[in-house]
């Protein structure tokens, strides 16, 4: 999936007013008659939900809009160089993109139907015939069009999900969407199985919300490790964090801190967020004799999660609970869909 692109945009210019006198038979000094020249064509993005990620901005980088025509005599104006309206993923952040690195943040394209003119075509220039006074009744004068604008522009994909799904790899993050949703993200019994996001929508209790599970994480993601951090973009919209945890490894409580450092390093505000902690592979023995440990270590570990919820994403025990607990936590953060 490509979540990040740069692409170039140019409006067009606009085009130039004209200089010219109506001379006829019987209006032989009919006065400037000197059309305006059209406005250049606007380039546009516009956020459309049909499309999910930036992959055709790959092979079609460009987008040029047309020029203004130019004023004509008898007062007829040049036309308009139509907009060009270039269709974007929703979760589209658009940066200015000078010196290979990002200047300024134009703006972010969260509703379906939103738009930004990401470069404006310049405006056409006025014929003679709006250079009339009284002292000059046959201007000579007539405005150029404007210049368009040129400029890089880069595209950051952030997706749109109520809740993000973080945790180590092999945790069971991918084999927990499976279990509470249709969506079929691939799940196997090595580490970075999943290596881009994968949405998936939960249905409980006549309400609905979207999960997004992310490639998993590792001490040093912030630095490069494992996949990175890259992906923890695709979580900052989220509301809540589901912190999903394999019950059968052995020091749970500096994982989860682990992770969290991770997190924190990468944007604070994603630290704040309320995480429901998940711990999974309950079906096996070596977990499930150890939850009132699990719970106590939790509980004793300053600063960590109030709700932990035991699941298995191979029996589906704990399902409903963990359901429970994301439309509860979503409710009590509001405007649950
Ligand atoms: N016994 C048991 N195995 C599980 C459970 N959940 C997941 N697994 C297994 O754990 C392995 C990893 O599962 P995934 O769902 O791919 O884990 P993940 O967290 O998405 O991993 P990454 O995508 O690599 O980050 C797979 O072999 C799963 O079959 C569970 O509840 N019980
Ligand atoms: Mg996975």
């Amino acid at each position: 999936m490509i979540d990040s692109t740069v692409i170039e945009v140019r409006s067009g210019n606009g085009g130039h007013g004209m200089v010219s006198f109506i001379r006829e038979a019987l209006l032989p000094r009919g006065g400037p008659g000197g059309g305006d020249g059209g406005h250049g064509g606007d380039i546009v993005l516009v956020a459309d939900s049909s499309i999910n990620t930036l992959t055709k901005f790959h092979w079609q980088p460009h987008f040029i809009a047309k020029n203004g025509s130019n004023g004509q005599g008898h007062h007829k104006n040049g036309a308009n160089g139509e907009t060009v309206e270039v269709s974007v993923p929703i979760g589209t952040e658009v940066w200015v993109w000078e010196d290979s690195k990002d200047k300024e943040l134009m703006g972010e394209l969260i509703h379906e139907g939103d738009q930004i003119i990401v470069a404006q075509g310049g405006r056409g220039g006025r014929g003679n015939a709006h250079f009339v006074s009284a002292t000059h009744q046959e201007p000579l004068l007539a405005e150029a069009g404007e210049d368009g604008e040129v400029r890089r522009i880069r595209l950051n994909l952030k997706l749109l999900a109520d809740i993000g799904l973080i945790g180590m790899p092999n945790a069971g993050k991918s084999s927990i969407l499976t279990a509470i949703s249709a969506a079929r993200p691939k799940i196997a019994d090595y580490p970075f199985t999943t290596i881009e996001p994968v949405l998936g929508v939960v249905d409980y209790s006549h309400k609905s919300f979207v999960v997004v599970d992310i490639p998993g994480l590792i001490k040093g993601a912030h630095q490069g490790v494992g996949l990175g951090d890259e992906f923890l973009k695709h979580i900052q919209r989220t509301r809540v964090l589901v912190h999903v945890v394999d019950g059968s490894e052995d020091n749970i409580i500096e994982r989860i801190i682990s992770i969290n450092n991770e997190i924190s390093r990468f944007d604070a505000e994603l630290a704040k967020k309320p995480q429901i902690l998940v711990i999974n592979k309950f079906d096996l023995d070596e977990v499930s004799v150890l939850e009132s440990e699990i719970i106590e270590s939790v509980k004793s570990a300053k600063g960590l999660h109030s709700t932990i919820v035991f699941v298995s994403a191979a029996t589906y025990a704990g399902m409903n609970e963990l359901k429970y607990a994301m439309s509860d936590y979503l409710e009590q953060r509001g405007q649950q869909k």
